[in-house]
């Protein structure tokens, strides 16, 4: 029986969770109610200090979340380093960049890993800094446990203000349980986007003069993060999708052993890719290139689904390809997976879009072919923040519960975002982006490929 979105009844917080008054005072109504009254929050121990033998335990993590948030309202954001001290910073980015390094481009979610009959799966869409939301959905879903896995299709910082407390927050649950939290990388994990949607901004005005030294050290954690999950052998899961093969023709101009292979063929021999191709793609890279040799990880983090059969460039991104039914079926059934998980497209993209559905409810099953469909999921509710009331969307997030024997039948839970949230400074000029969801800086980067401009 599936329960409708709204009626999933929260899972009980973990045991060390000391703060469970304080987390929920982010969504309560502060005044004169007739319900009993939580004790005000307790103040976080800060600053963070890194634990004496180095592992992380439960409840570091439950009181980094709780300083986090205790310090998006309370403190101005220059004061960040009292909270979480840059040597603290450099040893859990270093400590996460080492297992995510180390993980393949499409990590496998199965019962070599322990994902059995008691287990479930939360795959959970762009998150993009809304730190109260993120801290809601896990609350929510009930945090990582033993028994409780979870899949993050990327997008962790840019637009929203706490972009640095959401991935930092997310790697400390991956240190803490590294089988059990996976995270993927989004485009906005690159740094392009982190340059022109707020998320270097935003660790300049937190660190101060450690400011540069932070955000590379982000970027090179983003480089390590993987690009795609199967889940189950069943539920592919990526940020924005299918992505091309190569082709290997012979020569014109040789003899049959001097083969050539062609990366970037013509639109009209596009083909999808194989996961023997995706292992061998090269992820660590600032920004996943939009031409040569290196395609799959642009194709990835930047395609669309489209209602039009067959695989195209994606002209208006600039990156990344767009890909029909068809090639959702082709992919489906060559690999033997039943549903396909991916994001990146919020409110404002499906605006532009409207032979797609609308992103109000979190998601939108875009997809239904013979073999499964194909989901987008996005999960940063009345979005984008800083946008004046009017501008915003309204919309919900959603995140997805996958749930044994089978973990192909996706469950969505929407949700409201948390009001109020704090007031703070936009880190980028949204008034100037406000309308550019295609995110690439086009007339830069199509003048090499030949591309044509595309109207915004
Ligand atoms: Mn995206």
């Amino acid at each position: 029986m599936l329960p409708s979105p709204l009626a999933a009844a929260a899972p009980p917080l973990p045991p060390q969770s000391s703060d469970e008054d304080f987390f929920s005072t982010a969504s309560t109504s502060t005044s004169s109610d007739s319900k009993p009254r939580s004790p005000p929050p307790t103040l976080p121990q800060i600053p963070i200090v890194w634990p004496e033998a180095g592992a992380l335990t439960a409840s570091w993590v439950a009181d980094l979340m709780q300083a986090f948030e205790w310090a998006s309202k309370a403190l101005p954001p220059s004061e960040f380093p009292s909270v979480l001290p840059v040597a603290v910073f450099d040893k859990l980015v270093l400590t996460a960049s080492k297992i995510l390094h180390k993980e393949p481009n499409c990590v496998r979610i199965d019962e070599n890993s322990e994902l059995n009959s008691d287990c479930r799966v939360v795959v959970v869409g762009d998150v993009h800094g809304q730190l109260h939301d993120v801290l809601f959905l896990l609350r929510d879903a009930g945090f990582p446990a033993d028994d409780r896995f979870f899949v993050f299709n990327g997008d962790y910082v840019d637009r929203g203000a706490w972009g640095l407390e959401v991935f930092l927050l997310l790697l400390a649950w991956k240190v803490l349980m590294p089988h059990r939290v996976f995270l993927l990388r989004g485009n906005h994990e690159s740094k392009y986007c982190t340059s022109v949607y707020g998320f270097e901004k935003e660790v300049l005005v937190k660190y101060g003069d450690n400011g540069k030294h932070v955000y590379r050290k982000c970027l090179g954690c983003f480089e390590g993060l993987p690009l795609a999950s199967i889940i189950a052998g069943q539920v592919y899961t990526a940020h924005g999708g299918l992505f091309r093969g190569t082709i290997i023709t012979p020569s014109k101009r040789s003899k049959k052993k001097n083969r050539k292979v062609v990366h970037n063929p013509k639109v009209d021999s596009l083909i999808l890719g194989s996961f023997e191709e995706l292992a061998k793609a090269r992820r660590s890279v600032l920004d996943p290139p939009w031409e040569g040799q290196n395609l799959i990880p642009g194709d990835i983090l930047w395609s669309d689904p489209s209602m039009t059969p067959g695989l195209s460039p994606n002209i208006e991104r600039g990156i990344g390809l767009l890909y029909g039914p068809d090639c959702t079926e082709e992919f489906l059934k060559k690999f033997n997976l039943k549903l396909i998980i991916r994001s990146h497209e919020g409110p404002d993209a499906r605006d532009k879009r409207p032979d797609l559905g609308g992103m109000n409810v979190g998601y939108t099953i875009d997809h239904i072919v013979e073999s499964g469909k194909l989901i987008t999921l996005f999960s940063a509710p009345d979005y984008p923040q800083f946008q004046a009331t009017e501008e915003r969307y309204k919309n919900k997030g959603a995140y997805i519960v996958l749930e044994p024997p089978n973990f192909d039948t996706p469950m969505f839970h929407s949700f409201e975002a948390v009001t109020p949230r704090p007031k703070v400074n936009p880190y980028y000029d949204f008034e100037d982006v406000i309308d550019s969801d295609e995110e690439l800086d086009l007339v830069s980067m199509v003048t090499d490929s030949g591309l044509q401009q595309p109207a915004v």
